[in-house]
């Protein structure tokens, strides 16, 4: 679909007059559905060679702007279980993102009977913008899924010179108990890909 990353496979069995089969984010579509500009995507050109065009339409080049981030070919047919695992697998990859718990402190010392709210940054890296996080789609706590963030905002958190992402959730939503010695952040980034990461904490008030 346009404007987002769709998982594309053909398969072809050397049977020319039926033996293509497409695929579209794991599901088997007609070729005519492939072929289709509102797919957007693809497109068979049955002479020899046969071949599989992917961001032209009718073979005239250029008819839609398409990226390609990953291309795998396999030598054999995939069944249409193995393309759909392939597809499950390729969409809930997660990336890893370092997050500070408390940016300035450590230990990062957590009151579960606090009334207030715990600071947490998403650090921006080489490989990684804090700033491509999508703020709604944030969760933090004992397993990451917890409370939602009652404010966001980029901020230079480590005064490395890089905008940061800084989020405030509030304590008693976050699930953290006393005893427990880490604490997780879950969210997806505004291109869908799921990010996650996780950081100490020491509980404090529990006598
Ligand atoms: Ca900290
Ligand atoms: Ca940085
Ligand atoms: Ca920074």
């Amino acid at each position: 679909m346009p404007g987002s990353w769709t998982h594309v496979a053909v398969t072809w069995d050397g049977d020319r007059s039926g033996g293509i089969r497409c695929y579209r984010n794991g599901s088997e579509v007609p070729t005519s559905v492939a072929l289709d500009p509102p797919g957007g995507f693809a497109g068979l050109n049955d002479t020899v060679p046969l071949s599989f065009r992917i961001g032209t339409f009718n073979n005239v080049a250029g008819n839609y702007d398409v990226r390609i981030d990953h291309l795998s070919v396999w030598k054999g047919v995939l069944t249409a279980e193995q393309i759909n695992a392939d597809f499950l697998a390729t969409t809930t990859t997660t990336m890893t993102v370092a997050i500070d718990i408390k940016p300035g402190s450590n230990p990062n010392s957590v009151n579960p009977r606090n009334k207030g709210v715990v600071p947490v940054a998403i650090l921006t890296d080489n490989t990684f913008d804090a700033a491509t996080v999508d703020a709604a789609t944030v969760r933090f706590g004992a397993t990451g899924t917890e409370a939602a963030a009652v404010r966001s905002s980029l901020e230079d958190v480590d005064g490395d010179g890089d905008a940061d992402r800084l989020f405030h959730f509030n304590t008693q939503a976050t699930g953290i108990r006393c005893g427990d010695t880490a604490a997780a952040l879950t969210g997806e980034t505004f291109d869908g890909h799921m990010i996650q990461g996780t950081d100490s904490v020491k509980t404090a008030g529990c006598k």
